[in-house]
């Protein structure tokens, strides 16, 4: 079976983010890999018509974090359509991976649900280092990439749902 990977998505099918205000919060634990993650999201966002000044970014210590940062930005910028998360959190000897992980996992799904916002999760989590940098722009994409693509589909599925209410 063909696996799914987002980064060879269909152009056309990617929604105009013209008009769209967007949040991104970038951990800096293992900057080296949620840097270029967050150029692909940003790369993305503008080759889809978000402008510029409609990109808002903060940081955040760690992906622990990145659900305060989302719950922060939504409360204080009501403007804002969606927030993409972004995060690398890497196996180590002890269960810090599986607690952060779960916190983040669950976190992020309260946030979205509390501010009725599409809140997306472009935290890789992975065995090693070499993952997480195949993820980030090298061979098997980059997750945040996929991330934009796929705040600009929860948008406009959000606006086109209201519309119709
Ligand atoms: N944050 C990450 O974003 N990625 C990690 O791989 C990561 N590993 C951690 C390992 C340990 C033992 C600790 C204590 C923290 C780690 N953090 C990591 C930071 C975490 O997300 C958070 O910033 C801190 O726990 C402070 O709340």
């Amino acid at each position: 079976m063909k696996k799914t990977n987002l980064s060879d998505y269909d152009p056309s099918q990617v929604p105009s983010g013209n008009g769209y205000t967007i949040g991104i919060v970038i951990a800096e634990w293992n900057s080296e890999i949620t840097t270029p993650l967050a150029d692909g999201a940003i790369e993305t966002l503008k080759k889809y018509h978000v402008d510029n000044q409609d990109i808002r970014i903060v940081h955040v210590p760690g992906s622990f974090e990145l659900t305060t940062g989302a719950d922060l930005m939504l409360k204080n910028i009501p403007s804002l359509d969606a927030v993409i998360c972004i995060g690398c959190v890497i196996q180590g000897e002890t269960r810090h991976f599986d607690f952060i992980c779960e916190a983040v996992s669950q976190g992020l799904t309260n946030v979205a649900l509390k501010h009725e916002k599409p809140v997306i999760f472009s935290l890789l989590t992975t065995n090693n280092m070499q993952q997480a940098i195949d993820r980030a722009g090298g061979k098997h994409g980059n997750k945040g990439v996929e991330g934009a693509v796929t705040a600009l589909k929860m948008i406009k599925l959000q606006k086109e749902l209201e519309k119709n209410s």
